[in-house]
Parts: C-alpha cells; structure tokens; sequence
C-alpha cells in the first residue's frame, strides 16, 4: 500500500499582500484612492523571503502556501521577467532545502495592467493568456512544485470585483458577472490541463471560499434562502469544474445568515458570539459544517485558508485551537483531510481595508519590518509537533 503524505501544516501568503513594491490593477486601483492605504512595501516579503522561511522552520510547519504575481512575472504581453521567474524558482528550492512543501497559488485575485487595460478577464483571450503564463512557470519550475492551486476564491473575486464594484475593475453588471464564472472555470480547467500535460503526478486544484450559510430563523423561507446562497456561493463553481480539481481547497472564515427579504445579500450577526476585528463571527462548527458538505465530491481535501484579524493574541491561539478541534473532529467522521493552513503568515495588506486588520502568525511592524513571532504562532507550533503520527489532529492541552 501506498504510504500516506505526510499531513501538510502550514501558513499562507499572497504575493500582493506581502511582497510589496506591485506594478498591477490593484496598484492602480489603490493610487486611484479605492483603499483605505495603498500596499506600497507591504511586509517586503519580496526582499525579506530568506529572513521569512527561517520562520516557517522555526514554527515547524511542513508547508507554505503563497502565490505567484503574475504581473511581475508578465510585465508585458509575451514578455517574461526571467529575474522574476527566477526569484520564484529560488523560494521554491530553499523551501525543499528546507523540507518546506511548496503549494502555489497561479492566481490570487491581482491582474497585470496589460490585462486590465484589455477588459481583463472579460477578454474572450484572458483564458489563452493565463495558459501561457502557466506554461512558463511549469517550465521554470520544474518538477519542484507538485501542489497548484490555479485560482483563490473566484466567487469572491466576481463578487467584490464584478458585482459590487468595492475592488477592481469596480464593475456591477449581475448578467456579465455571471457570465465571468464561466470563464473563470474555463480558465482553471485550461490551466489544469496545460499543468497536467507537462506534470501529470502533480496535484491541482482551487481554493474555494465557503461560508457556512444558515436561515436566520426556523422559517421554511429562510431555509430555502440558505440552500440557494449555498448553492450559489459554495457549491456551484465546485461543480462547474467537476473532475478538473484533484483536491477541494476550502477557504473558510465564517457563518452568514440568510433571510428570505434579503435575498442574496446574507447578513452578518454581530450581536452574537465573538467577533474579529473585521466584524466577522468567530463560528469553528462552521468548518465542520462545510468540510461535511464537501465530503460527496470523494476527493482530498485541503484547508487552504483559515484564520482571524484580531489585536487579541489569546483569541488567535483559541481560534486556532478551536478550528483545529473541527478538522480533528471531521477526520474522525473519516473525512479526508490533508491539511491545514493557517491565513496568514504574516500580518498583510488587506485589499480594500489596508494594513488595519492583523491576521499574521507573526505580526510585522511596518515602520522598521520587524518581524515578532507571535505566542499564538508558538500554539500552533506545539499542537504541530504533538501530531506527528497518524490523523485524526488532536489539540493537547496547554500544560502537556
Ligand atoms: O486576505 C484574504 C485573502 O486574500 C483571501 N481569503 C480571505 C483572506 C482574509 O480576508
């Protein structure tokens, strides 16, 4: 029998949230005053990598998620940035010195500005041109990097960017939208395959932003609202792209309510629970509740994302321990799940809302990029090594 991979604990990143100095449709955006700030340096992971992966091993994480930027890498149509590729292909080689595995992120919400100045992905040749840039990192990379993710959360990106206009391109059309989800598959599935014709043993998939969706009162309208919301939102971009994801990717965050004179607009209950500093409810059964319902596509599964913005260090280390109870919980339901990354690494630029919300397992000081590993980091650290053997995850308690 094949011998299990070994779980995969980890941390996530992405390129426009960390590495700084962007040249692309969000640059633009933020210089145009949509953002509260505008990313400038970010953390400067860009410059400051090495100094970051030292982190990863001191936490004792096995794996780092971050994405590529496409801008950097594409400056111009056709014109690839062989410093940038070849930056990328050094992160990638550390990280395996460093028995750190590799899971890349080919799309992670930022366009170039070539694009963006050709309509972006509405572009009937954004589906080509994303191939392209595939084809060059599975060419630059190599055999290297066996874990993809082609795209994070287009249903947030459609929402945020197509339909209420609060990122860019800024666009409200709900007809066109709509039409963007199609492309958006058709674009992962291109990339799948161009990945999977160079490298058929890799592994892709996407990650997906589920919310654990539920009526707002017993009342039969609600609950027929929540089934479409989670039709909508959760399940339907899983089941477009079908058999062309090898794993599911589940970013998750939290629980919305749905009542039926709202529509598709769920609401957020702040009157209830813990809050993070972005006002979002703190809900850990909500990942068992979405890690359930994607159990019947019978594939692996990877938490891809989950964490909290807070200034309360202790709420992080009891979020991660309440989360990491969940994912225990599912793999003794005999749900297949392979690992978990914690969002974010670092504190990051958080697209239209700036520097405020702190997400990092390690918080960065912008003025001097310090870096402090926070205690919550250590947490993590020490549930990581108390799970060395076979799942399901058990959290140990603080004194052992
Ligand atoms: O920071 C984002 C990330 O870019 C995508 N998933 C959700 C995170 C927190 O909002």
């Amino acid at each position: 029998m094949a011998e299990r991979p070994p779980f995969l604990w980890g941390a996530a990143t992405s390129s426009h949230q960390v590495e700084g100095h962007q040249h692309n449709d969000w640059t633009q955006w933020e210089a145009e005053g949509r953002t509260r700030e505008s990313s400038g340096r970010a953390a400067d992971h860009w410059r400051l990598w090495h100094q970051d992966f030292e982190l990863l091993t001191q936490l004792s994480l096995n794996s780092y998620r971050f994405s590529l930027e496409w801008s950097r890498i594409e400056p111009a149509p056709g014109q690839f940035d062989q410093n940038a590729l070849a930056q990328y292909r050094a992160m990638v080689i550390r990280l395996k010195e460093l028995h750190i595995t590799p899971l890349i992120t080919l799309h992670h919400f930022t366009l170039p500005l070539w694009l963006a100045q050709r309509g972006g992905l509405y572009n009937p040749d954004a589906c080509h041109w994303f191939a392209r840039y595939v084809n060059t990192i599975i060419q630059s990379l190599g055999d290297s990097v066996d874990l993809y993710i082609t795209l994070n959360e287009p249903m947030v990106l459609v929402i945020m960017g197509y339909i209420m206009a609060m990122w860019p391109p800024g666009g409200h059309g709900f007809t066109r939208a709509l039409k963007l989800i199609n492309r958006l598959a058709q674009i992962h599935q291109t990339a799948y395959h161009t990945i999977k014709e160079r490298q058929p043993q890799a592994q892709v998939g996407l990650a997906h932003h589920l919310i654990a969706f539920e009526p707002w009162r017993p009342h039969m309208a609600d609950r027929a609202t929540a089934n479409v919301l989670h039709y909508l939102m959760n399940d339907r971009f899983i089941k477009l792209v079908g058999d062309t994801q090898d794993f599911i990717g589940v970013n998750y965050y939290t629980r919305q309510y749905a009542h039926w004179s709202r529509g598709l607009h769920p609401i957020q209950n702040r009157s209830r629970g813990v809050l993070t500093d972005m006002g979002w409810e703190v809900y850990p059964e909500g990942l068992l509740q979405v890690l359930r319902r994607v159990k019947h596509y019978q594939k692996p599964i990877l938490i891809t994302e989950n964490g909290i913005s807070t200034g309360n260090d202790a709420l992080r280390t009891r979020y991660l321990e309440d989360h990491l109870n969940m994912v225990g919980a599912a793999q003794q339901e005999g749900l297949d799940v392979r690992g978990y990354f914690y969002w974010s690494l670092l504190d990051n630029f958080e697209w239209a809302e700036g520097f405020g919300p702190r997400f990092g397992l390690v918080d960065v000081n912008y003025e001097t990029l310090e870096r402090k590993i926070r205690p919550s980091a250590y947490r993590y650290r020490d549930i990581i090594r108390a799970n060395s053997g076979n799942p399901p995850i058990i959290v140990p308690s603080m004194s052992q």
